[in-house]
């Protein structure tokens, strides 16, 4: 006997089957924990514990995932009623049976409530996770008092503090699940749930089984290790240590004692600085790809895909697109030159599978959908066909020009130039509206950054079939405009001239560097320098017109690369590198750009670390607000995905932008006006600061 009827409008819902109570939880896209949703778990879970003829309590889910969490179009908003950890526990005290039933990704508060039910049936190919540590929080709903109760404080630890995914596959001997279903059939996990719950009724298994009342096995378990270990991975993060000294702290609590600490650590860092910074980073990267003006047309297909050139950036390029599945005709000028690139590829995959990130099999399944040629003909069927050859436009202009003659006429064309003005290229060919930048960063295996480059004619039809492939290829793909060096390059290089002036007035190459790390730049920017080559960027703005308002403009680089301190690869740059490879200070360096100062007039003075970093953060500020006024980005949250995703910046500060709206309005107009007091207006142009409103 079947009944069905809805709790909470149409979010929650339950239907009893014979002796089962189900609820079934539906609401788009992932089932996260709304108020709605929260108020209708525990209006379902009193109600079927009120029925008699309820001997059991399944909890599912609709759509793709079992909840994925706290739901956070909530979040910046007080906490409403009835709160997580109110609704986890009323499941945990309900007295028959509970079953969870996961698949996709069960995670934080979905996670928790999973916990909290008695028993939990999953999909070996769901995962689960808490996550909130990539959100500045951690777990508020009794997530760390149940998991370390289930797997230990070690395993609670590596999952909390990582806040990563886990597949179910991997735990199956960590006593979370009661019944794992092999696969992803979400009919059969309805089935298996079923099945479970009618053999705890048949074999009249219904007293429940509460995690809560477990106690914690610390035996054995190096505490003070662990602290040590999480102190260092977290680099600067406040939540994975605070989820450390929760545990630590709770481990022989009581269960409602523990989540009351649980609790107020977790509210406490609900709103600071590093979680706003964080939910702002998680929302940026989402809103890469809706660009504001909606893109009126459909994608195309792409599963063939060319990629002219071998070389680092085409071999990346190419290894990227294969473990996305698609098909790959890797282009060379020559067999030495093919064979080297794939190679190069075969490399890549090589090193995939020593570090864990795919199987052997998967590996060998992507290489399988390699091939290569020399000629260029073996392109004729590509849907997209991508250039990364030498940096030369002329070379560009030729190899558009016979793609034009060789493909198919609406075949993509994609070209991975830095700097190269794509209109010039796009005018050279006879079908410019298939032509769009692809610009990936190195590693291109590796960054996750992608700049769609939407050029003057560039169809709207291009554009939505590169920002898909992007998705594809499980990159953070940003729409920018064509300028010199992009959206990301051109702040990279406004940065590095505001670190090479600051040299110049007399700021130490280790000052620096040592100022924006501790700020919490992932590398110093003159370390950065020594590693790509100092001599890379001297050639490209040599190719360019010196800007003579800005006496100063690189100078220090320009300085070194005439002394031969090339960086690394010269074993001397703006540092001097042993044998070993490791930095020291170079003084003669300080004394070659003191000449240059002087042969400049720039006088020299001392600096403060926090001069150093506002100077390079508002060069970045800067920058972003004249790009997104001359249109080549769209949202300053794109600049922000940009920066976290293309050039260390520190996510748990959200980006340059994210930044700037921190500091507000006024403080950012106060900063700049004094820089253009003392700089000009050249160097620190007027921008519109309406939009840190
Ligand atoms: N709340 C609301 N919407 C969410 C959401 C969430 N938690 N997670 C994703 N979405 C939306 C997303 O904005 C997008 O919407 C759509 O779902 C697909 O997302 C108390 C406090 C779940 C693995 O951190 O990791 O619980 O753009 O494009 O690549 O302890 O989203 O389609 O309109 O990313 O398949 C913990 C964060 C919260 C999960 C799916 N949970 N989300 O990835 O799709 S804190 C999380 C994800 C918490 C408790 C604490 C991923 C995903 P739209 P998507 P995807």
């Amino acid at each position: 006997m079947t009944t069905e009827s809805a709790i909470t409008h149409d979010v929650v819902s339950i239907k009893q089957q014979d002796n089962l109570g189900i609820i079934t939880i539906n609401y788009a896209p992932v089932n996260a924990l709304s108020q709605a949703v929260r108020q209708g778990l525990i209006n379902a879970i009193a109600r079927l514990e009120a029925d008699h003829a309820v001997k059991a309590i399944i909890i599912r889910c609709e759509g793709r995932t079992f909840i994925a969490g706290a739901d956070i179009k909530e979040f910046g908003q007080p906490p409403t009623q009835p709160y997580l950890p109110d609704v986890v526990n009323r499941i945990e005290a309900c007295n028959k049976p509970v079953i969870a039933s996961l698949f996709g990704t069960s995670l934080g508060g979905g996670f928790e409530v999973a916990l909290a039910c008695h028993y939990r049936v999953a999909l070996s190919k769901a995962k689960v996770g808490m996550p909130e540590v990539n959100l500045g929080l951690i777990p508020g709903a009794g997530g760390t008092q149940r998991l370390m109760r289930v797997v230990g404080p070690e395993q609670a630890l590596t999952m909390i503090t990582s806040g990563q995914h886990v597949s179910v596959s991997t735990l199956t001997r960590s006593g979370l699940f009661d019944v794992i279903v092999e696969g992803n059939d979400t009919q059969e996990l309805d089935a298996q749930s079923i099945i479970f719950a009618e053999q705890l009724i048949d074999n009249d298994n219904l007293e429940p089984r509460r995690i809560g009342e477990m106690l914690v096995n610390s035996d054995g378990f190096d505490w003070l290790a662990a602290k040590a270990n999480v102190i260092k991975r977290a680099r600067g993060k406040e939540a994975p240590v605070a989820a450390f000294e929760v545990l630590e702290q709770t481990q022989s609590m009581n269960i409602s004692d523990g989540m009351a600490v649980e609790r107020q650590r977790f509210l406490a860092l609900r709103g600071s600085p590093q979680s706003k910074a964080l939910i702002h980073a998680f929302g940026a990267e989402k809103q890469t790809s809706k660009p504001l003006k909606k893109i009126n047309a459909d994608a195309q297909k792409v599963s063939l895909v060319g990629i002219i050139g071998g070389g680092n950036m085409g071999s990346g390029i190419a290894t990227s697109f294969l473990a996305a599945n698609f098909t790959v005709q890797l282009i060379e000028q020559s067999s030495e030159a093919l064979e080297a690139g794939l190679g190069r590829i075969k490399a890549n995959f090589v090193s995939n599978v020593k570090r864990g990130r795919m199987g052997q099999q998967v590996a060998d399944t992507c290489l399988a959908n390699l091939s290569g040629s020399v000629d260029y003909q073996s392109l004729s069927e590509c849907d997209l066909v991508l250039e990364a050859v030498f940096e030369d436009i002329n070379v560009k202009k030729e190899l558009f020009k016979k793609l034009t003659s060789v493909c198919r006429p609406d075949t993509v064309f994609a070209t991975n130039t830095s700097y190269l003005d794509i209109n010039e290229i796009a005018a050279s060919i006879s079908r410019p509206e298939q032509l769009v930048g692809m610009h990936f960063f190195s590693p291109a295996n590796i960054m996750k950054l992608l700049e769609i480059v939407k050029a003057e004619h560039t169809s709207e039809q291009v554009i939505a079939t590169a920002m898909q492939v992007g998705k594809q290829l499980k990159k953070i793909s940003v729409l920018v405009g064509v300028c010199f060096g992009f959206a990301g390059n051109r702040m990279y290089t406004r940065y590095g001239r505001e670190v090479q002036q600051m040299l110049l007035e007399g700021a130490d190459v280790a000052q620096i560097d040592n100022a924006m790390t501790s700020w919490g730049m992932a590398m110093g920017p003159l370390a950065v320098q020594d590693l790509s080559g100092i001599d890379i960027g001297h050639n490209a703005r040599s190719a360019q017109p010196f800007p003579a308002h800005d006496k100063g403009y690189f100078r220090a680089a320009a300085t070194l690369v005439e002394a031969k301190r090339l960086g690394r690869k010269t074993q001397a740059g703006f540092y001097q590198y042993d044998e070993n490879g490791k930095k020291h200070a170079a003084p003669e360096v300080a004394e070659l750009l003191q000449q240059t100062a002087q042969k400049l007039a720039i006088n020299q003075r001392e600096f403060s670390d926090e001069e150093i970093v506002q100077r390079a953060l508002f060069a970045l500020i800067s920058e972003g607000l004249s790009l997104f006024k001359e249109g080549i980005v769209q949202q300053l949250s794109d600049i922000d995905a940009i920066w976290l995703h293309g050039y260390g910046f520190p996510r748990y500060k959200g980006g340059p932008m994210f930044q700037a709206k921190q500091l507000g309005k006024t403080a950012v107009a106060e900063q700049l006006a004094q820089l253009r007091a003392q700089f000009g207006q050249q160097i620190w142009p007027d921008v519109d600061l309406t939009l840190l409103d």
